[in-house]
């Protein structure tokens, strides 16, 4: 799962309702490509480089999980949503609505259809100046010059007045930020650690990661449960309880809550199917030992995926020892976690179907996977 990145487009439009384009493709953008983080004034601006109708141009700054190329795809496709027409002249035409990249990071790309950063960025003060609005002091990847420097240094001298017109933000409201502490749970290959991670990146949340890939006996394990099982639990339970004891304990200033890819009680789950009963009662005395002295999260969330799904993303992920995972287990699993959840009535839990969805590479099944996990919290 990739980190997101900051991608800044210029909006323009010169055809029918202008602003009324530029605020559908805002919230197009914010269904299909990420997060709108700031958008600049709308400027009146004469066309350039071709006799046609005045345009609108604004700038936006955007925080997105695809790729340069993914996103001048999608812009394409909203375009096309939003009546604009292409047609084989060599030159300028009116136009609905254009949606164009003028940077991506510091990434400098040169392919034959996607030039980043944008090169008509130092010539054309209608890009400019909505531009320094909201990167005034971003360096050019390739001059080195801040954008308010470029400004100063146009040519262009086109008469571009601040427009009376708005456009915003989509508004969000999400309520789950107020819990202070949110553990999300699942099968294994569930998504628990993507989804956790993207919430934490998204939302700034402090994040707490299951290590399992320090836990020797976990390999072990899975070649010889018999023998490892009890090893193998003992040693995920007292990491887990020294992990949850120690970061829930460390209060962090500069976050707004804490979101990790388990709860401790999966250590009971996953011993009540891996034990032998006098080993699982030893082990269950234990448990609750510790258990008490832990902070329980205010948002318990179960990511339901079917097996199949379960078994592609194991595949996929290839860790060598999850490799013979059998679906039977996974059904066991899911079955322990359901009995689990039953029974826990004072916490706040959501059960969240994801079967049929890829909240890693799809946008809009991420919304949705969001605003379910709202509905917990009021
Ligand atoms: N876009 C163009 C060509 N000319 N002129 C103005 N004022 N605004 C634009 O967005 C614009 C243009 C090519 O995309
Ligand atoms: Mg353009
Ligand atoms: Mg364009």
């Amino acid at each position: 799962m990739k980190s997101p990145k900051t991608v800044i487009l210029a909006l323009g439009s010169n055809l029918g309702d202008r602003s009324g384009y530029m605020q559908n493709a805002i919230q197009k953008i914010h269904e299909n490509i990420g997060w709108i983080l700031e958008v600049s004034k709308i400027y009146e601006t004469p066309a350039w480089g071709f006799e046609g109708n005045s345009f609108l141009n604004a700038c936006i700054s955007v925080s997105t999980r695809l790729e340069a190329q993914e996103v001048l795809s999608e812009l394409l496709n909203i375009e096309a949503e939003l009546g604009r027409e292409r047609s084989n002249a060599e030159n300028y035409q009116n136009r609905t609505i254009d949606l164009d990249i003028l940077l991506f990071d510091e990434e400098i790309i040169e392919t034959e259809n996607l030039k980043i950063p944008h090169p008509g960025i130092p010539n054309r003060s209608f890009v400019l100046r909505p531009l320094n609005d909201i990167a005034g002091s971003e360096k050019h990847p390739v001059s080195g010059k801040k954008i308010n420097q470029l400004l100063k240094e146009t040519t262009d001298t086109s008469e571009i007045s601040i427009s009376s017109e708005e456009i915003k933000k989509p508004e969000l409201h999400y309520n789950f930020p107020v819990c202070n502490y949110i553990a999300v749970e699942g099968n294994i290959g569930a998504g628990k650690t993507s989804f956790s991670t993207m919430i934490s990146e998204d939302f700034n949340a402090k994040l707490i990661l299951e290590r399992f890939k320090d836990n020797p006996f976990l390999p072990k394990f899975y070649e010889n449960k018999e023998r490892y099982a009890f090893s193998l639990e003992m040693s995920f339970l007292a990491d887990r309880y020294q992990q949850l004891s120690d970061d829930l304990a460390q209060y962090d200033l500069f976050k707004d809550f804490v979101i990790s890819d388990y709860d401790v009680f999966k250590s009971l789950i996953f011993a009540k199917i891996t034990l032998h009963e006098d080993e699982y009662s030893l082990y269950h005395k234990l448990f609750h030992l510790m258990y008490k002295e832990l902070v329980k999260p205010e948002l318990y969330i179960y990511l339901y995926q079917n097996t199949d799904r379960l078994l592609e993303n194991i595949k996929k992920r290839g860790r060598d020892y999850e490799q013979n995972i059998q679906p039977e287990y996974l059904v066991n699993i899911n079955k322990s976690y359901l009995n689990f959840i039953k029974s826990q009535s004072n916490m706040k839990v959501q059960i969240i179907d994801i079967s049929g969805l890829d909240f890693v590479s799809n946008r809009k099944d991420y919304l949705w996977l969001l605003s379910e996990i709202d509905k917990a919290v009021h």
